[in-house]
């Protein structure tokens, strides 16, 4: 008789906390123990010279989810989640959107049909409202918090979407009320339609222009407001995509203040700039980089690492959102050439999460290897309702692990990409350390970018309340 399923031997163990040589023992996709000189597993895995991490978990990630005017996801479930595991990850937090004049729970129903069965992450959802009728806050939300969908994202940015302030603000008074945390998405409507119309007006219609569209004030301006609201409701947000120097001084300026505001910032944010929409040459290839916020200069870049290093974000995500480039749906279509209004919003990076934050951050020596554990993994978990099951190595987790060679460098290209999309906007970047397997509950689903997993492997996790929205809300 083996004492487990699995040894891990060999390898540097890595935590938010700790950086240890240590084994670790896997039972029935458990972590149960971690020390020198473990007995004997039924199977083995020499760690030498590898890291050995929490997998990680991307809480902000969009699949298989309609946006408007209609352009397909370049990612359903099976490729997204494919996409995620060769990044290093083990659990994704997609979004289940309701539609207007749609219940909420309809509209989780269909994103499991959508999921179950396919992924091979694990996964939760968040819940996009869109439309908060009586009902949807005082009976659809707190039932469905209380069966593990306990956080929501609302937009105070486009049409089909956008909140109004009353809204907002009831909203977050029910969020309160029921314990669930909102993630936030800070961008003023009313000042992209006018800039919009302007620059249209004046024939200024290439994907550089949707940058142009959106400035730092009005993130700025809409970040405030988020946090100016949460204040009054006396409720904790999570400022989602925080894309520069201005929004972040703004979620800074609160925390200081001592309002619990919480915020993520993402890859593109520390890797692209709004040069990159200028496309290649000037031709229409700057449609590949357009996401929304869009992405800042390089003074942004540094005031982003600032907030990495001191503690204003607690989280770095994805916000993996792929469209296709070519194609009638794609990025270029003849109507997305028309306007950068009409060209899908987000860009595809839950596969080069991980490796670019390692790279820029750990190589570069902006932060520790820890910190990029808490970052990418842990803080996750502990702010969306999964500690102590994910998120960490250490006895009674789930044995979701990373092995990671620190050393490796590798080239960013669309050929080794697992995601749907037809191109990567990080095309040509370099990185030092990589993912060289990646276990799900104690199963190698990637080994040397070989995905071994298979649909169905990834299962629905049914989340707590968030600490963070519980300390403050009015629920048991
Ligand atoms: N917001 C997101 O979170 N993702 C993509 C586009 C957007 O507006
Ligand atoms: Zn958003
Ligand atoms: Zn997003």
């Amino acid at each position: 008789m083996y004492e487990f399923d699995l040894v891990i031997r060999g390898g540097t163990v890595v935590t938010a906390a700790d950086t240890v040589r240590a084994e670790v023992g896997i039972r029935a996709g458990r972590i149960v123990s971690v020390g020198e000189k473990l007995g004997a597993g039924a199977k083995e895995i020499d760690a030498s010279g590898l890291l050995v991490m929490p997998g990680g978990i991307d809480s902000h990630v969009h699949l298989a989810q309609p946006s408007s005017g209609g352009p397909k996801m370049a990612d359903g479930f099976e490729s997204g989640t494919r996409s995620a595991i060769a990044g290093g990850n083990t659990t994704v937090l997609p979004f289940a959107l309701q539609p207007r004049g749609a219940g909420l729970r309809a509209s989780v129903m269909e994103y499991h049909r959508e999921a179950d069965g396919n992924a091979l992450a694990d996964y939760g959802f968040h819940l996009i409202i869109s439309d908060p009728t009586p009902s949807v806050l005082g009976q659809e939300l707190p039932s469905l918090v209380d069966e593990g969908y306990s956080s929501f994202k609302v937009f105070m940015t486009y049409d089909d979407l956008v909140l109004t302030d009353r809204q907002l603000l009831e909203v977050f008074e029910s969020a309160r009320t029921c314990g669930a945390l909102v993630m936030v998405h800070c961008e003023g409507y009313d000042a992209i339609r006018f800039m919009t119309e302007r620059l249209e007006r004046a024939g200024k219609t290439a994907p550089y222009y949707h940058g142009v569209s959106r400035p730092q004030s009005v993130e700025r301006e809409a970040t405030h407001r988020a946090i100016s609201h949460a204040e009054l409701t006396d409720v904790p947000i999570m400022v989602v995509h925080v894309s520069g120097r201005e929004p972040m001084e703004q979620v800074r300026w609160a925390q200081h203040k001592g309002l619990r505001i919480l915020a993520e910032t993402c890859t593109q944010y520390v890797a692209l700039t709004a040069d990159d929409l200028k496309g290649l040459n000037m031709d229409d290839s700057g449609g590949k980089y357009v996401c929304s916020p869009p992405p800042r200069d390089k003074d942004s870049w540094e005031a982003i690492w600032e907030g990495i290093r001191t503690g204003v974000f607690q989280t770095f995500s994805s916000d993996h959102c792929p469209y296709y480039f070519e194609g009638s749906e794609g990025k270029n279509s003849d109507k997305a050439r028309t306007s950068f209004r009409w060209v899908p919003n987000g860009i595809p990076g839950v596969e080069v999460r991980m490796p670019i934050l390692y790279s820029k951050g750990v190589v570069e020596g902006r932060i520790t290897v820890n910190e990029f554990v808490a970052l990418t993994s842990t803080n996750h978990a502990r702010i969306y309702g999964l500690y102590p099951q994910k998120g960490s190595i250490a006895p009674g987790f789930d044995a979701d692990i990373v092995l990671w060679d620190p050393n490796r460098k590798e080239t960013i290209r669309q050929e080794i990409m697992h995601h749907g999309s037809d191109y990567t906007p990080y095309e040509g970047m370099t990185v030092t350390g990589w993912p060289v397997m990646t276990l799900l509950r104690g199963k190698v689903m990637m080994q040397d970018g070989r995905v071994t997993g298979e649909p169905g492997d990834g299962a629905f996790l049914r989340r707590g309340r968030s600490p963070y929205a519980i300390a403050q809300a009015n629920c048991p």
